[in-house]
C-alpha cells in the first residue's frame, strides 16, 4: 500500500461473507426493514432518552459532504415544547388543508387519512426535529464555512435514524409540517439552520393501524444492467 498524503487508520473490515451469507444477510435486513410503517397513534408511555441518543448516534454515522456533518437533531420530551410545536404545526397544517393544497395533492393524500389535526405531537414521548446545516461558523476565526451537499447528507442521516428507531423496536412518522419555519423559531435554532423534518417517535398504540397501501415491487423500482 502506497503512503497516503492524509493520515489513516484501518479500515474495520465486515467478516468476509459467502455469496450465500450475503444474500442471507441482506434478505434478513430487508425482512427487518420491511415491518416498518408510518404510524400515527402513539402509546404516551415514556421511552428512556438513552435510546434516543443511541439512534441519534447512528444518524450521525451517515456519511456526507465532505465530511461535514451538518446537521442537528432537537430532541424534545418537555411537555410545554411538545405543545407549543403540536399548536405552531396545525396553525400551517390548516392553512395547508384549507388554501395551499391543490386539489391533485388532496386526491394523493386521501388514503393515508391525514388532516390538519397532529395530536401524535403531545401523545408520542419523543419528537426529534432534523436541521440541515446550510454553512457553519468557523470555530477560530468566525467566518463562514461552506457545507455541501447538505439537504443530502441531512437527508441520508434521518433515513439511518428511522431505521436504527425501527431497529430499537420503537414506531415513527415523518413529519414534515410546511412551511417549518416554526422549528427554528421555537427551538431557538441559529440562522445557519434549517429545518428538514420532524421525526415523531414511541411505541404504538396497543390499537393502532395503518394505511392498506403497497410498496413497489423491485421491477418498479430498479433497473439492472449485468
Ligand atoms: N404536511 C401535511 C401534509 C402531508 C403531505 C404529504 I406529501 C404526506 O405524505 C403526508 C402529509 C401533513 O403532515 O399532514
Amino acid at each position: 500500500m502506497p503512503t497516503l498524503p492524509f493520515p489513516t487508520i484501518p479500515l474495520i473490515a465486515p467478516p468476509h461473507r459467502s455469496d450465500a451469507e450475503l444474500e442471507s444477510h441482506a434478505r434478513g435486513f430487508f425482512e427487518a426493514m420491511t415491518t416498518r410503517r408510518t404510524v400515527r397513534d402513539f402509546s404516551p408511555e415514556p421511552v428512556p432518552r438513552a435510546v434516543i441518543e443511541w439512534a441519534i448516534r447512528c444518524a450521525g454515522t451517515a456519511p456526507s459532504g465532505a465530511n461535514k456533518q451538518p446537521w442537528t437533531f432537537v430532541a424534545i420530551s418537555d411537555m410545554d415544547v411538545k405543545r407549543r410545536l403540536r399548536a405552531a404545526a396545525e396553525e400551517e397544517e390548516r392553512a395547508f388543508y384549507q388554501d395551499r393544497a391543490t386539489p391533485e395533492w388532496l386526491e394523493d393524500l386521501a388514503p393515508l387519512g391525514t388532516n390538519a389535526d397532529k395530536p401524535f405531537l403531545e401523545t408520542a414521548p419523543w419528537l426529534i426535529a432534523a436541521f440541515q446545516q446550510s454553512w457553519e461558523i468557523d470555530a477560530a476565526t468566525g467566518a463562514k464555512r461552506k457545507n455541501y451537499y447538505v439537504p443530502e447528507s441531512a437527508s441520508l442521516a434521518c433515513g439511518l435514524l428511522l431505521a436504527a428507531l425501527h431497529h430499537a423496536g420503537l414506531v415513527t412518522l415523518t413529519h414534515t409540517p410546511s412551511p417549518m419555519g416554526f422549528l427554528r423559531e421555537t427551538l431557538n435554532r441559529p440562522s445557519n439552520e434549517r429545518a428538514l423534518m420532524l421525526i415523531v417517535t414511541g411505541r404504538p398504540a396497543p390499537d393502532a393501524r395503518v394505511p392498506d397501501i403497497q410498496r413497489k415491487s423491485l421491477d418498479a423500482i430498479s433497473v439492472f444492467y449485468d
